[in-house]
């Protein structure tokens, strides 16, 4: 050993023992007093020798309570839902969060559910096996009320705010259960606005006990695809003597498998076994997976899915050969009952989302405290800093979008929401899950590099997250299918969402027009605006098929110019700080009308159709 290493070994440690971990005949972890590793020509343990690897090891980034580190839903619940009890039980739950549930995430992650076709002596048993933590993190859902504080509605207008803070905590840590709730949080509200036509599976979708409680899958992916349901839909449903449906068919995608139920479409076939083609063919069934003796209700699981990422949920392929199912919905009238459950899963995907960016953003900055690069920590080279801000501007923008729909949406259910709420509520919901999908694996992949190459280590638990987060814009209806739903609700209503966008943007920056720290956001947003409505002014006029090739680019502008309405709104807060008068400030740098620009660059000119063919197609040999 060096003098100058037998120096620097010195100078490290505080003790006269440091840990090392040792490689040599199975010893993992071992102490060595420095006197020994002082002794001269004692080969067997000098630095670097095959029995010691050195005594640096880089600090791992801690997680500490997730909700004390969380200065903006701090602050947006001080501003808009001041309540102890809501505080307390929200600091309670980050204390859960990280003492017990982080564990049973990581638990899910490795051991992920696997298929039992056959008991021992060959009967078809289809069981899926999962893990304990899995069923650790049912129970825990139903104590801590995750879908049912949503319905309990405590705290009126502002009950999916609060709920959805708790998903939100929860979800980095929860091992994907998240999507189980999603869909039986989706459920409960298909019932709901069905009126209750299944009063039992309402009450345990929404119970607290563990031992009472369900969730619910959400059935709707076929083999002909997961985006055209209406019509890739080949199941049909038999009707029976006693009121009840058979259903044959064969369901391509079905996330959570280990539900107690679930929704699904199908066709009612009639007397000659003959089905209505399209959307208006497509019902809503409500069924048991199991038995009340645990046996299957006529489902076969074909294979569970080897997917890139959420591993832990039991994702599969299920042959239905005569489930027995009840009808909920009107006959004809599937795909609109089943489009509360959509609502109610993008808003859980977007809420995923942000919680995946914010959950990074804490690591991140967490591990810039302790790592030291050329001579000093990262939080001190300004360039790492600067990343790292990049990110944080990107969180908030989405967190406080988020909040809004959930504020949206509890308002809806309060029934205290204007038509306006309603439109915006509407529109808002596929531009949020969008973007924030898109956002989520660009702040988590960026979030990974930060750690260097540990960021690409598996056992850090790092790369999972990236893997979890692809999936969020591809589920609940990828990045242009969403967009095409914006175009939907923008026909339906006639342009009503649009004009409520408008109202809602101007009457908030003319509020917050008096702060002058603001004015450059403000007027950006302002002329950003205007563009946005001289597009859409001209876009009746313009050649069919132009509006559908400028669908994602819009939906890009609604989400920039309205994360930046409300990053302005929140930082001309009384209380607001100048951290977030700064984030605003940032996020208003960029290009917030991308179908402006887009549009001024010719990108939506009925020949680019066809050059876009060319590009693409270039040298395909078929
Ligand atoms: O199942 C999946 C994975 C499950 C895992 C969930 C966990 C999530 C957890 C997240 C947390 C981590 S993935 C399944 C993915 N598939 C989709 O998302 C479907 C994508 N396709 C669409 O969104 C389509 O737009 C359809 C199927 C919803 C609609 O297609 P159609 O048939 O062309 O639609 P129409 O004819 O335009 O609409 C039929 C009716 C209309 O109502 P009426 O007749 O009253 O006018 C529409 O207004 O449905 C209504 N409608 C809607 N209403 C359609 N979309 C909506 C909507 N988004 N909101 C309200």
């Amino acid at each position: 050993m060096t003098a100058a290493l037998r120096m620097s070994l010195q100078m490290c440690c505080r003790s006269n023992h440091i840990a090392l971990r040792m490689l040599s005949r199975g010893v993992a972890y071992s102490s060595v007093s420095l006197d020994e590793l002082n002794e001269p020509n004692d080969h067997s343990h000098a630095l670097f020798s095959r029995s010691v690897i050195g005594n640096f090891f880089q600090e791992q980034p801690l997680l500490t309570n997730p909700f004390t580190q969380d200065a903006l839903l701090r602050a947006y619940l001080q501003r808009h839902l001041p309540v102890q009890e809501v505080e307390g039980d929200l600091l309670r739950f980050g204390e859960r969060i990280i003492s017990e549930i982080d564990a049973l995430g990581r638990q899910c992650e490795l051991n992920p559910p696997r298929l039992q076709h056959f008991d021992a002596w060959g009967r078809r048993i289809d069981s899926i096996i999962t893990c304990d933590a899995w069923t650790r993190l049912k129970h825990l859902s139903a104590q801590e009320g995750l879908v049912a504080s949503g319905y309990e509605r405590n705290y009126g207008e502002w009950s999916r705010v609060y709920q959805m803070s708790k998903i939100y905590l929860f979800a980095p840590s929860a091992g994907l259960y998240t999507c189980p709730l999603a869909m039986t949080d989706g459920a409960a509200k298909v019932i709901e606005s069905l009126g209750m036509p299944v009063r039992e599976a309402f009450v345990r979708l929404t119970s607290r006990d563990e031992q009472q409680f369900w969730t619910s899958g959400q059935w709707m992916t076929e083999r002909r695809g997961g985006s055209d349901v209406s019509t890739g839909t080949e199941t049909v449903a038999r009707r029976q003597q006693d009121g009840w449906f058979k259903l044959y068919g064969f369901k391509w995608f079905t996330s959570a498998t280990d539900a107690d139920m679930t929704l699904t479409l199908a066709r009612i076939t009639d007397a000659h076994g003959r089905t209505t083609p399209g959307s208006r063919g497509l019902s809503l069934f409500l069924a048991k997976v199991r038995d009340s003796h645990g046996s299957s209700n006529g489902v076969e699981v074909q294979r569970l899915k080897d997917k890139l990422g959420t591993r832990q949920v039991p994702t599969a392929e299920l042959l239905l050969d005569g489930m027995k199912a009840q009808l909920v919905s009107e006959e004809g009238r599937g795909v609109a009952s089943i489009a509360n459950m959509l609502t109610i899963t993008r808003i859980y995907n977007t809420v995923c989302a942000v919680a995946a960016m914010r959950r990074m953003t804490q690591l991140c900055r967490e591990y810039s405290c302790k790592r030291s690069v050329f001579g000093k920590l990262l939080k001190d080279h300004s360039l790492h800093v600067q990343t790292l801000s990049r990110l944080e501007v990107e969180t908030r923008a989405a967190f406080l979008l988020t909040m809004e729909i959930c504020r949206l949406l509890g308002r809806e259910e309060n029934r205290t929401s204007t038509e306006r709420d309603t439109h915006l509520l509407r529109l808002l919901t596929p531009v949020a899950k969008l973007y924030t999908g898109k956002q989520a694996v660009g702040v988590v992949s960026e979030g990974l590099e930060s750690f260097g190459g540990q960021g690409y280590i598996e056992d850090t638990g790092l790369p999972s997250m990236l893997r979890d987060a692809q999936v969020l814009s591809i589920w609940e209806g990828t990045t242009n299918v969403l967009s095409l739903d914006v175009l939907r609700s923008i026909e339906k209503s006639s342009g009503s969402v649009l004009q409520a966008f408008f109202t809602d943007v101007k009457e908030r920056l003319v509020a917050a027009g008096s702060s002058s720290a603001l004015r450059p956001a403000v007027s950006s947003l302002q002329a950003s605006l205007s563009g946005l409505m001289s597009f859409i002014q001209t876009a009746a006029t313009r050649p069919s098929g132009c509006l559908e090739l400028a669908a994602r680019d819009l939906s890009y502008s609604l989400a920039r110019i309205y994360m930046g309405t409300l990053l302005v709104d929140h930082a001309a807060w009384e209380n607001a700080t100048h951290t977030d008068v700064y984030a605003a400030l940032r996020w208003c740098e960029q290009d917030l009308c991308p179908v402006v620009s887009r549009d001024s660059a010719g990108s939506y000119d009925p020949h680019v159709i066809d050059m876009d063919k060319q590009l693409v197609y270039d040298g395909l040999k078929r």
